[in-house]
């Protein structure tokens, strides 16, 4: 994978999928179709993700496998999306972790502030012991995990003024992902918070229902928040990944040569997708800036503020997620830095 054929990433110009490399994977001589659900629109990562795993699969498959591609939740949200996985009448999602902590509580682990300082700090976790261990985890409740790929870094966006610290969020209401943590970190900093559904979230911010939220750049370009929130703080709170899932009645009928074909063809994706994820947000930043958007990078010191008023929220939840994985994690962060 070149860096170079990424360099002219932009929004509406997305380079050529990469070639497919690997053998034709026989079958059980069964035609499949798999219906593959997301949340973001046709212009984000993720779906260029899928648009990949669709091309590995269909031509590894020789197409007897084939991937119908739906995205910006045509099918549902993410939460609606996972549940239509367990009934069976979907057969592919990938959402954000943090929905679904009410069924696999580790996840919260992804949700705590500040945790991962780098994206190559999150491709450790990711792929390595601990990572491949949650898909593991999470491969019950009708579901099969295979796969991580990135949302990413998030950013706080607002329609009433730029935001340097937190005394800023003051009563600024704050739409946040239906999890618990999430909800701790902005009433912590001062924010009033509200749990929505992201399919919900433009047409709130457009009403002034909320008067901000937070998501990676790519996001907010693609699902056009920009258009009605004037400001913007790079905050990277939260790195956010996303899950690969199977319905577990789809898994059961395909032979076990398809479900490596889907497990590789998801790896591949994840790698590529974070890719292209990592390209694409510093390229959008500068799109957003271009447009007129007002961004606040902030400096290490108003960074620190953050993180000092932040600390309450490990106190809250680290018996909860548990202490020896947070400190798992910390210690692949220290190894990383020497
Ligand atoms: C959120 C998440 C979403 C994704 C996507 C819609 O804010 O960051 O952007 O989970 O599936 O809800």
């Amino acid at each position: 994978l070149s860096l170079t054929s990424l360099s002219a990433v932009a929004a509406t110009e997305m380079p050529p999928l990469p070639d497919v490399t690997g053998d034709v994977v026989k079958g059980d001589g069964n035609d499949y179709n798999l219906k593959f659900n997301i949340g973001l629109t046709q212009s984000s990562a993720q779906y260029r993700g899928l648009e990949y795993f669709k091309k590995i699969v269909e031509q590894r498959s020789d197409d007897h496998i084939k991937v119908q591609t739906f995205h910006s939740a045509q099918l549902g949200d993410d939460l609606q999306s996972v549940s239509a996985l367990q009934a069976g009448t979907l057969d592919m999602t990938a959402p954000s972790t943090s929905p679904m902590v009410s069924m696999f509580p580790q996840f919260a682990v992804f949700d705590l502030p500040f945790l991962f300082p780098t994206p190559e700090i999150a491709d450790k976790v990711l792929d390595g012991d601990i990572g491949q261990q949650m898909l593991k985890d999470a491969s019950t409740k009708g579901l099969v995990a295979i796969g991580w790929s990135e949302n990413g870094y998030r950013q706080l966006t607002n329609s009433e003024h730029a935001v340097t610290s937190p005394a800023d969020l003051d009563g600024l209401k704050v739409r946040t992902m239906q999890n618990p943590i999430h909800l701790d970190i902005w009433r912590t900093l001062g924010a009033n918070p509200t749990p929505m559904s992201f399919a919900e979230l433009f047409t709130a911010l457009e009403q002034g229902v909320v008067d901000g939220q937070e998501n990676p750049w790519i996001t907010i370009e693609s699902s056009k928040f920009n258009e009605v929130q004037p400001y913007a703080t790079e905050t990277n709170h939260v790195y956010t990944p996303f899950i690969t899932l199977v319905s577990e009645r789809t898994w059961n009928r395909l032979p076990e040569s398809y479900q490596q074909l889907l497990r590789d063809a998801a790896k591949q994706m994840g790698d590529y997708e974070r890719h292209v994820s990592r390209v694409m947000n510093d390229q959008i930043k500068q799109e957003l800036k271009d447009d007129g958007m007002k961004i606040t990078e902030l400096t290490p010191e108003q960074v620190a503020v953050f993180q000092q008023d932040l600390a309450p929220v490990y106190d809250d939840w680290r018996d909860k997620i548990g202490g020896d994985l947070i400190d798992r994690i910390r210690a692949e962060s220290k190894v990383d830095s020497k």
